[in-house]
């Protein structure tokens, strides 16, 4: 059994090559959702909907989010109308947003409707919110206003210094069900390549979660979302070194210390190698940029591998 820490796109990718590389039904994502938000009063939450979308092969690879296919005609109306659009929702991942929120208003959990979903598109892996409680992500930026993440992320265009983040309601927060038992049962715990601080971040930030990988450290193998120094996509190196980290392999290594024994860095970070180790952490050096299934498929090969 594999158990995935995962984010949004880099972990989706890792995904996909986990499920190929992985025995059938093998593979459970423990799925960040500080992200989540509340939009036209519907419940939006993007790296559980990437991560399904990927796996299902209804993803839209370019963007990075979303469908595949998709229109926006639902946006261009509400643009006529002076509706809110800087939060662009297509036309059919609209259903996704709507079909959550019905459930969710009728009682059931993020967990119960992320199951329902996984099912109707044939996801072929287990998908756990990090928690069924409210988590959400809040960036204060360095003139000291606070932000709620889409905000900083996509308002933003994360364009902006941050001083602070800080995951509101994490501390009464549970973990969803399953999450603990996909800890505690996994042959393999995997890291994937998300942002570490907004995305892998949130999920530590459950209690009861750190822990629990603590316990594992010596099954678990993290995958540095930095090439070269710099995120592939999405602002993970600027918050690193906002925050006071470094944006190297040896920065991610002291970040993931206390839950992971291993940290996979690529083939241009090579010369990062003797501070991972020295940080603690059994480093790996591979190629990490999955620009396609195969690349992704090898490098979970190399995680799976990782003895
Ligand atoms: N990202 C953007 O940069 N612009 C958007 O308009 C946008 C809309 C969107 C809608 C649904 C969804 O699931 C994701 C969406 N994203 C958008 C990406 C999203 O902000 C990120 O996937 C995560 O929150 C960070 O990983």
């Amino acid at each position: 059994m594999i158990t995935a820490l995962a984010g949004g796109v880099g972990a989706a990718r890792m995904l996909r090559g986990l499920v190929r590389a992985a025995p059938p039904g093998s593979v459970t994502a423990i799925v960040n959702t500080g992200d989540d938000t509340v939009l036209h009063g519907l419940h939006v939450s993007p790296d559980l909907d990437t991560v399904a979308y990927t796996l299902a092969g209804w993803s839209d690879d370019r963007r990075g989010w979303g469908l595949a296919g998709e229109t926006w005609t639902t946006m261009e109306q509400l643009e006529r109308l002076g509706g809110l659009t800087w939060f662009r929702l297509g036309d059919r991942d609209l259903a996704t947003h709507l079909y959550r929120s019905q459930r969710l208003a009728e009682g059931a959990t993020l967990s119960e409707v992320t199951s329902e979903l996984v099912s109707s598109m044939a996801v072929p892996a287990t998908l756990l919110p990090m928690s069924d409680d409210p988590v959400r992500t809040r960036m204060t930026l360095a003139d000291g206003t606070d932000v709620a993440f889409q905000q900083y992320f996509v308002a933003l265009g994360h364009a902006v210094a941050v001083a602070a983040v800080h995951f509101d309601g994490a501390d009464v927060a549970r973990p969803a069900p399953g999450v603990l038992a996909a800890i505690a049962d996994a042959d393999r715990i995997v890291v994937c390549p998300s942002n570490p601080v907004v995305s892998i971040g949130p999920i530590l930030a459950v209690p009861g979660v750190r822990a629990a990988l603590a316990a594992r450290r010596e099954d678990t193998v993290s995958v540095s979302p930095l090439v070269g120094g710099a995120a592939l996509k999405g602002p993970a190196d600027r918050l690193l070194r906002e925050l006071g980290h470094d944006a190297t392999g040896a920065g991610i290594a002291s970040l993931y210390r206390d839950i992971a024994a291993t940290l996979v860095i690529d083939d241009v970070d090579a010369a990062d190698a003797p501070a991972v180790t020295a940080a603690g952490l059994r480093c790996i050096v591979a190629p990490t940029v999955m620009h396609d299934v195969d690349a992704a498929t090898a490098l979970a090969r190399v995680v799976l591998d990782a003895g």
